[in-house]
C-alpha cells in the first residue's frame, strides 16, 4: 500500500463516473524509454498531420487503440510499408522509414498516445522576441524591390523562406524560419510578410528593409498550419491571427509586434453530434473584408469561427455549423463568400462574410476536395465559378458564384470534368488569364506527379467534357536525379507568368519552373543550390488582395 498504490493502473470512482487511470496495459507490446520516444518523434513528424496528435483521424483515418489493437500488429507493419491508393504514403517501399522504424510504428500504434503539453500565454511568452523594435525600423521602403511582385518561396526541409523576384527571378533573401513554413501571408499595408513553421513559429519579416529581415517572432504552440492578418478598413496591420493544430487554440497578435494578446481554446463538441472533441485542429483562416473579423475554420469539430476583433476583451464570435474535417479554401472573387473544403466528407462549406451565415453545403462528386485557395474564373456557360480538385481522385469541381446573375447556378456544383490523375493538391488561374492549372504532385506515377494538366477556360461548355494540355514541368526543370513532385502553381503579380515547385528530395536538386500562361511554352528555370525543397510560392500582391 501506501501513496504509489494509487498510481497503479486501476479504475477509480470521480463521483458516478469511472474513469481509467492511465497507464500500461498487461497486453502492451514491450517498448523501452528509448524505442517510445523516438516512435513520439516519428510520429509527431510524419503522421500527425494526418491522423491527430490524439489519433482521432481527420484526412486519415482515426489510430485509437481500439482500432489498432483490432487491426493488429502485421496490417499496421504493411499498411505502414505500402501505404494505400486513399492517401496513406508508402513510407517503408518508398525508403522513407527503415524497416526497423515500420516495426517500430507498428508496435507504437498499439499503445495509447501521449498527451504533448500544453501551450499557454507563458510558454508562449518565453519564445517572443523583438529583434528590431518598431521604432528602429525604416519609416520609408530602403530597397529597390518590386514588393508587390516578389515571391515567398516555402523551402520545407532546410526551414527558410527565399524571397525570389517576380519579374528578374533574383534570390533577393533566404531567411531563417520555423520548420516547413507552411504559408506566407501579408499585412494589409503589403509591408509585412507573416510565415509559419509546422513547428508553430512564426516569423515577421520587414519588407522595407534594405535586405529584408525578420524583425520579430513568437511560437504558439508545437504544430501548427495557417497565420493571417487584420484587413478590413481602419485596422490595416492592427492584428496577426495564427492558429495551431497543437494545443487546438488560435491566438491574436499585435500587429507591430507579434506580442500574443489572446488565446482562444477550439476544444468543445462537434457541431452535429454535440459529443465533445479534445482536438479540433485550426486549418485554414482568412481575413474578412466586408467585417473586422477573421474567418478561422475548425477541423473537427466542422465549425467555422467568425471571430470580431475590434475588442479583445469582450471578444464576439459567430459559430457557423458547417461540416466535419474543415480544412483549405479562400474566397470568390468578389471575396464575399469564402469556399471552404470539409475534406474527409467530400463536400464544400460556404460562408457569407457579409451577412455571416452558411450559405450551402456542396457535395463536390469527388474523393478528398482539396483546392489550396482554389481558382475564380468566368465559365462561358455558367459565368462565375469557383474550382477545386481532389486529393483522392482525377476530378475537377466547378461551383458557381454568382447569386445575383446565374441564380440558376449559384451554390451548385455546375460541372464536374477530368484532369491528369489523383493526388492533386492546388489549382490555379488569374483574372487575366485564360487558363486553369491543375497539379498532381500526390500522384503515385512519377509521369503525372511531375505533370501539370491546362484548360483553356473560353472553350469550356456546359455537358463537354473539355480537353486539357499536359505541360511535361519536371522534364522541363532538367533534373538528372530523384523522383521530383511539381506542386503548387501560382501567377505574377500581372498574370502573365505562373511558378510551379519542383520539389525533389532534400540532398537533390530541386527547381522552380516558370512558364509563359499566353503561349504555355517554358519561359525560365530557377535554380540555385538555396533552393532546397521549395513548395509553397505566395506573390505578395496576389496574396494581399486574394487574387486568385
Ligand atoms: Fe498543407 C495549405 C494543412 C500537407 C503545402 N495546408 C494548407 C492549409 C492547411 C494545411 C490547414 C490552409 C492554410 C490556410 O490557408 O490558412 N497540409 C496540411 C496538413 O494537415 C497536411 C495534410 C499534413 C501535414 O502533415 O501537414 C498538409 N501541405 C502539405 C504538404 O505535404 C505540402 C504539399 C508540402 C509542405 O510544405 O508540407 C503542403 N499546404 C501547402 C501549401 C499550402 C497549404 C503550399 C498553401 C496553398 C495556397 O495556395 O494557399
Amino acid at each position: 500500500d501506501g501513496p504509489a498504490a494509487a498510481y497503479e493502473p486501476s479504475m477509480t470512482t470521480l463521483g458516478q463516473l469511472q474513469v481509467e487511470i492511465p497507464g500500461r496495459k498487461p497486453d502492451d507490446p514491450v517498448m523501452t524509454q528509448e524505442e517510445f520516444q523516438r516512435g513520439t518523434q516519428i510520429y509527431f513528424e510524419r503522421c500527425a498531420g494526418c491522423h491527430g496528435v490524439l489519433r482521432k483521424g481527420a484526412t486519415g483515418k482515426p489510430l485509437t487503440t481500439d482500432i489498432t489493437r483490432e487491426n493488429g500488429y502485421d496490417y499496421l507493419h504493411s499498411f505502414i510499408t505500402y501505404g494505400s491508393p486513399a492517401g496513406m504514403p508508402n513510407w517503408g517501399t518508398s525508403g522513407e522509414m527503415t524497416e526497423e522504424d515500420v516495426d517500430l510504428m507498428a508496435r507504437y500504434l498499439l499503445l495509447e498516445p501521449p498527451a504533448p503539453p500544453e501551450f499557454g500565454m507563458p510558454e508562449m511568452r518565453n519564445t517572443w522576441k523583438v529583434l528590431v523594435e518598431p521604432a528602429d525600423r525604416p519609416t520609408e521602403k530602403m530597397n529597390d524591390i518590386d514588393i508587390d511582385n516578389l515571391m515567398s518561396v516555402t523551402l520545407r526541409d532546410s526551414g527558410q523562406i527565399a524571397l525570389i523576384d517576380g519579374g528578374t527571378y533574383e534570390i533577393h533573401a533566404v531567411i531563417d524560419t520555423g520548420y516547413a513554413v507552411h504559408i506566407s501571408r501579408l499585412s494589409a499595408s503589403g509591408r509585412y510578410l507573416f510565415v509559419i513553421g509546422r513547428d508553430a513559429l512564426i516569423n515577421m519579416i520587414d519588407l522595407w528593409m534594405e535586405t529584408p529581415a525578420t524583425v520579430a517572432q513568437l511560437k504558439i504552440g508545437s504544430e501548427a498550419r495557417s497565420v493571417e492578418t487584420s484587413k478590413f478598413e481602419g485596422w490595416e496591420d492592427k492584428y496577426v491571427v495564427a492558429g495551431s493544430y497543437w494545443p487546438p487554440q488560435y491566438v491574436i497578435m499585435d500587429g507591430e509586434t507579434l506580442e500574443p494578446l489572446k488565446v482562444v481554446s477550439t476544444r468543445g463538441n462537434i457541431y452535429d453530434e454535440q459529443t465533445y472533441h479534445p482536438e479540433p485542429r485550426v486549418a485554414s483562416i482568412v481575413a474578412s473584408h466586408y467585417n473586422p473579423e477573421f474567418i478561422i475554420n475548425v477541423k473537427e469539430t466542422g465549425k467555422i469561427l467568425l471571430v470580431d476583433y475590434t475588442d479583445l476583451k469582450n471578444l464576439k464570435t459567430v459559430e457557423i455549423e458547417a461540416e466535419r474535417f474543415l480544412h483549405d479554401g479562400g474566397f470568390d472573387s468578389t471575396k464575399r463568400y469564402f469556399l471552404v473544403a470539409a475534406n474527409a466528407r467530400g463536400k464544400v462549406a460556404v460562408v457569407d462574410t457579409k451577412e455571416d451565415k452558411l450559405t450551402a453545403l456542396i457535395e463536390t462528386g469527388g474523393a478528398t476536395p482539396h483546392p489550396g485557395r482554389g481558382a475564380n474564373f468566368t465559365h462561358p456557360d455558367f459565368g462565375p465559378v469557383w474550382a477545386t480538385s481532389h486529393l483522392g481522385d482525377e476530378t475537377v469541381a466547378l461551383i458557381g458564384t454568382d447569386p445575383e446573375g446565374h441564380a440558376d447556378h449559384a451554390w451548385k456544383m455546375v460541372q464536374s470534368f477530368y484532369a491528369l490523375g489523383g493526388g492533386s493538391l492546388f489549382i490555379k488561374t488569374h483574372p487575366e488569364s485564360d487558363h486553369l492549372y491543375v497539379d498532381a504532385p500526390l500522384n503515385p506515377d512519377a509521369e503525372i506527379s511531375s505533370s501539370v494538366a491546362v484548360f483553356k477556360i473560353s472553350d469550356m461548355k456546359a455537358d463537354v467534357e473539355p480537353e486539357f494540355t499536359t505541360l511535361p514541368i519536371g522534364e522541363w526543370a532538367g533534373i538528372p536525379e530523384g523522383q521530383p513532385r511539381v506542386v503548387q502553381p501560382e501567377f505574377n503579380k500581372e498574370g502573365t507568368e505562373i511558378w510551379f515547385s519542383v520539389w525533389n528530395a532534400k540532398d537533390k536538386e530541386s527547381a522552380i519552373v516558370v512558364v509563359d500562361d499566353k503561349t504555355l511554352e517554358l519561359k525560365t528555370v530557377i535554380k540555385d543550390p538555396r533552393l532546397i525543397t521549395p513548395t509553397g510560392k505566395f506573390n505578395v500582391y496576389n496574396t494581399r488582395n486574394d487574387v486568385y
